[in-house]
């Protein structure tokens, strides 16, 4: 496997960072995950946006453009000569002292890995996935916004820890004020009556599949209502929908000891993961074009 680190690409076994490098000691830097299909990079440009944008919240200045970012990512690509792939750009604080203060570190560094990833969740895509409602809550706006995709994944890799002792598939965080915000790694959705209903978004990462699938939604003609959501909700919808770049879109069908409509994938997120397919297959950034 052939990892980019700071202009370098290098063999995995030579990829490696320094201990003082500050996302390894702080979690302070950010990151994307982003999937290739067929050659075709999804939503790069919007992979590339919300990087950057996670990144300015951070005060932290990247050493490379987008453009420069988007050559990086295909040239790893090639060179692992992947064309489904799921692909981990990374921008960290880089090397500074043991101390926090980010001025001491005076190069931010960057990451790029990609490996081959088929579907994340097997069989669950047909099954459906067992959710768990955890205790531990999304961290909240007010501290560090879940908007950004940073480094630090511990809220969500305590709801995973939390959701996995408790038999589930993936867990559901609510916010501190009891709204639903997402899972660990997806954006979440009910379906009731038909209409799709959606937590907003500052109790969560904008997802981009969540993004693509309320495009989706609404060439479908389905109705999409972006509102807080609780308990009452979830356990009562008729479908229950998870999304993210790693999950695609897959259904949940049981939630703390609940069924969840007939307990099996419904017909409105049966439409959608059809319609997801579709559009991962068909639009997407050439890696091998030039
Ligand atoms: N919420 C959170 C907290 C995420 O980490 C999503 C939503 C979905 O966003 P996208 O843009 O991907 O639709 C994510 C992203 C994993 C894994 O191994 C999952 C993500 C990122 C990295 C790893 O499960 N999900």
């Amino acid at each position: 496997m052939i990892i980019y680190i700071d202009g370098k690409y290098l063999k995995d076994d030579q990829a490696k960072i320094s201990v003082f490098d500050h996302g390894f000691l702080y979690g302070d830097g950010v990151f994307e995950g982003i999937r290739a299909y067929n050659g075709k990079i999804f939503r790069l440009k919007e992979h590339l946006d919300r990087l950057f944008d996670s990144a300015k919240t951070i005060d932290l200045p990247s050493p490379l453009s987008k453009e420069e970012m988007t050559e990086v990512i295909c040239e790893v690509l090639r060179r692992n000569k992947l064309t489904n792939a799921y692909i981990r750009p990374i921008i960290s604080r880089g090397v500074g002292d043991l101390g926090l203060d980010p001025r001491k570190c005076p190069k931010p560094a960057v990451i790029v890995i990609a490996t081959s990833w088929g579907a994340m969740y097997g069989d669950l895509y047909e099954k459906g996935l067992r959710a768990i409602t955890v205790s531990v809550r999304r961290n909240s706006a007010d501290a560090l916004p879940p908007n950004v995709k940073s480094l630090n994944y511990l809220n969500n890799i305590l709801a995973k820890i939390e959701a996995n002792y408790k038999g589930g598939d993936e867990a559901i965080f609510f916010d501190t004020n009891g709204y639903i915000s997402e899972g660990s790694g997806d954006n979440l959705y009910i379906v009731k009556n038909g209409e799709i209903l959606t937590p907003h978004t500052l109790n969560n990462l904008r997802g981009i599949t969540r993004m693509v699938l309320l495009e989706i939604a609404k060439s479908l003609g389905i109705t999409v209502k972006e509102q807080n959501l609780g308990y009452f909700d979830l356990y009562s919808a008729d479908e229950v929908i998870c999304t993210g770049t790693a999950a695609e879109v897959a259904p949940i069908t049981w939630i703390d000891g609940r069924t969840i409509g007939t307990g099996k994938p419904g017909p409105v997120t049966r439409q959608l993961m059809a319609a997801f397919k579709t559009v991962t297959e068909t639009e997407g950034y050439s890696i091998y074009k030039k």
